[in-house]
């Protein structure tokens, strides 16, 4: 699997600014970054919970607010890579909407059981697959 659910959640917890959370967690740690993205805390990961981490990241890695993510801002990102493919016009930009459909594309990769939620084992285990 070459993007990692997990670590684009990790890179949204930093991204949050919640400099306490990270102080005392290992940003990279992909439960911790489970649990922040569980936010009504039902032990599983659905669809509106994982757009809304989404799209927090998007709109911190857009450093200048003009809707875009420039090639500069994608360096921000666990994985800039994964846009190029995406990237239809070749300007290097690349908008929410575009950004969405890449993210997306992961979670039935690693939604393994397809029950259409993220579960912790699931999430870890994407991770652990990547790191190896
Ligand atoms: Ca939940
Ligand atoms: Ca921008
Ligand atoms: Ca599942």
């Amino acid at each position: 699997m070459r993007t990692i659910y997990a670590l684009i959640l990790a890179a949204a917890l930093v991204a949050a600014g919640s400099a306490a959370l990270a102080a005392d967690a290992n940003p990279t740690d992909p439960r911790q970054a489970f649990k922040e993205t569980d936010t009504n805390g039902d032990g599983l990961v659905d669809h509106q919970e994982y757009h809304v981490r989404i799209v927090e990241v998007f709109y911190f890695a857009d450093a200048n607010k003009d809707g875009f993510l420039d090639p500069n801002e994608l360096t921000a990102l666990a994985f800039p890579e994964d846009f190029k493919d995406d990237d239809k016009d070749a300007n290097g930009r690349v908008s929410l909407r575009e950004f969405l459909r890449v993210r997306f594309a992961d979670f039935p990769k690693v939604d393994k059981d397809g029950d259409g939620m993220l579960s912790v084992d699931e999430v870890v285990e994407a991770s652990e697959g990547k790191s190896k």
